[in-house]
């Protein structure tokens, strides 16, 4: 359970940082298989393996991550973030969809988007009975260190319960100001934030590689993307992940529960334990 300062401050600013999430060894994994993956020379689109897309020429993300390697197949579940999803989103969240971002010196701006308002079905954030109840859901997960200023991630603090749209003057990022953080990070801590939260990335102004996995998960009631296609990479319409889209036929039950389609109905916890 989160406890009532995460949950205070979770409430209050829409974003949580957890520190060391991760070990070095799942860091070393998930590096190297990145390594291998060689996602700057995959070629944009869904032609292969890979969905895969850029933001100019130093930046490329690609997914669907569970579909990748088995380091990332275990972040699914992860034993750090379960009791966090569980109390964001309820005992029947589900995975919906997620990618891996790489972006090197001069990777561009990503203009800030979410937010209070309009009230956007998918993203809404909403606290009633004493419960968090958040609709889309992100865990990002860093792999390299980001120290402030180096860009990545930003987020405007509170602005999940804005009452008025981010006007387009600020949104562009043109003139960032003290409203608006960019989140640093150590390599193997996660942000957690609502899509409601007005966020974005700034260039990325760093010597080395920004590496940062995005997990987005959602109530077991609904989904917030509807395309994944029967091999399990993202499409304009179609089914949702499924186990069977991995290579490997080890999944746990709770991988699996993690990973079934949106229904409300008798659904089961997707950690009965937790
Ligand atoms: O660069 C980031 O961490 C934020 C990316 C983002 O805003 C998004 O994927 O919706």
């Amino acid at each position: 359970m989160m406890t009532v300062e995460e949950r205070y401050l979770f409430d209050l600013q829409g974003y949580m940082v957890l520190e060391d999430v991760l070990k070095a060894d799942e860091l070393r994994d998930l590096n190297q298989v990145l390594d291998e993956y060689d996602l700057w020379n995959e070629s944009p689109g869904q032609g292969g393996f890979f969905d895969s897309w850029r933001n100019g020429d130093h930046q490329v993300s690609a997914g669907p991550v569970h579909r990748f390697a088995k380091p990332f197949r275990q972040l699914l579940g992860h034993t750090r973030i379960v009791p966090y999803l569980t109390d964001l989103l309820g005992k029947q969240f589900r995975f919906d969809h997620g990618h891996a971002m790489l972006m090197k010196k001069g990777g561009e701006a990503l203009a800030l988007h979410g937010g209070g308002a309009p009230k956007e079905p998918g993203i809404r954030y909403e606290v009633a009975d004493g419960q968090i109840r958040s609709e889309l859901l992100v865990v990002e997960y860093a792999l390299c260190d980001v120290a402030e200023g180096d860009g990545g991630l930003c987020v405007v603090p509170g602005s999940h319960k804005s009452n008025f749209a981010c006007p387009s003057s600020l949104a562009s990022l043109e003139k960032p100001g003290a409203w608006l953080r960019n989140v640093p990070q150590k390599a193997g801590s996660v942000v957690i934030f609502t899509e409601a939260l007005t966020h974005g990335t700034l260039p990325w102004t760093a010597d080395h590689e920004r590496r940062a996995l995005f997990y987005r998960y959602t109530p077991g009631y609904m989904a917030f993307v509807g395309r994944y296609r029967e091999d399990g990479l993202e499409a304009s319409d179609g089914g949702y992940p499924q186990p069977s889209h991995s290579e490997e036929g080890d999944w746990s039950p709770e991988e699996r529960r993690i990973l079934e389609a949106p229904y409300f109905w008798q659904r089961d916890d997707t950690f009965p334990e937790s």
